[in-house]
């Protein structure tokens, strides 16, 4: 289902930078789940290059019953753009749930004046993908912009509708990453360095896919998929004291 959005994503990626292979922790690269269960297998990539921390984007594959493509793009701490968020997924034909957005830092108005105001009139132009739907794990108004693509929709509207979408919001990204410049502020790069430290913490407390992760994959594999790949810089909570 999202493999060519996948695809378009490496493509449009490796076009524009010398990525260079950021290391996945052991065990946490691939994983297939138990076959007799649910088959399904769970693949990620990481790259990083000087302008992008880390690049990484995971597939999950379990045939008819799920396909997700989730990614995150962290640009160097030498510039505080946004963080490019994705989050594809189908579960059946019935459930296709789609969120995009350029994943604010900083709430401050100017901030957002800078950097979302300018995917206005791209998602403007896309009002099907616009729902309007509310938010249950996260907070819409922390690290998420007024301009997010978030909708349910069917298949066929993915493999068009939605894939033009993706397109078009990757490529204003870029667009932003080329015409930003880098901080040379030492207070602003540090501010930086914390608040997607802050985004990793919030991040991995609420993901709802946690769950998910349990339920193919195995408790222990899940909070390492979190803590150690997904979420790195967030710190576990401790949640039982044995
Ligand atoms: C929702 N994302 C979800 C859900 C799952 C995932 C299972 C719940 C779907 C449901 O309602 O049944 C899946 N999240 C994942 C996966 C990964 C992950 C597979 O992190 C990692 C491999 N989520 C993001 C990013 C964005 C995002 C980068 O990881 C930003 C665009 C958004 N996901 C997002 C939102 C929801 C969601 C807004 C709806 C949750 C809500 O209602 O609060």
């Amino acid at each position: 289902m999202y493999k060519p959005f996948l695809e378009h994503l490496e493509t449009e990626l490796n076009r524009r930078f010398s990525l260079q292979r950021r290391p996945i922790p052991e065990g946490l690269e691939l994983r297939a789940s138990n076959p007799e269960r649910h088959p399904a297998t769970i693949q990620s990539w990481c790259y990083q290059c000087p302008e992008l921390r880390k690049v990484r984007y995971t597939y999950i594959d379990a045939g008819e019953t799920s396909q997700i493509l989730n990614s995150v793009i962290y640009p160097s701490h030498h510039y505080d753009l946004p963080l490019l968020g994705v989050d594809f997924l189908s579960f059946g034909k019935a459930k296709n749930l789609v969120v995009m957005d350029f994943q604010p830092l900083f709430q401050e108005a100017a901030y957002l004046e800078k950097y979302t105001a300018p995917l206005k009139a791209l998602h403007d132009r896309y009002p099907d993908l616009n729902q309007g739907l509310e938010m249950k794990s996260y907070d819409a108004n922390q690290y998420f912009s007024k301009y997010l693509l978030f909708a349910k929709t069917d298949p066929k509207t993915v493999q068009t509708l939605v894939f033009e979408a993706f397109k078009e919001y990757l490529q204003l990204y870029l667009q932003l990453l080329d015409d930003a410049k880098p901080l040379s502020n030492s207070i602003a790069i540090q501010r930086v360095r914390q608040a997607q430290k802050d985004y990793d913490q919030y991040s991995a407390e609420r993901d709802p896919a946690a769950g998910l992760f349990k339920g193919y994959f195995g408790h222990d594999w899940a909070e390492r998929f979190l803590y150690e790949f997904l979420f790195e810089e967030a710190i576990p909570l401790v949640t039982s004291v044995r």
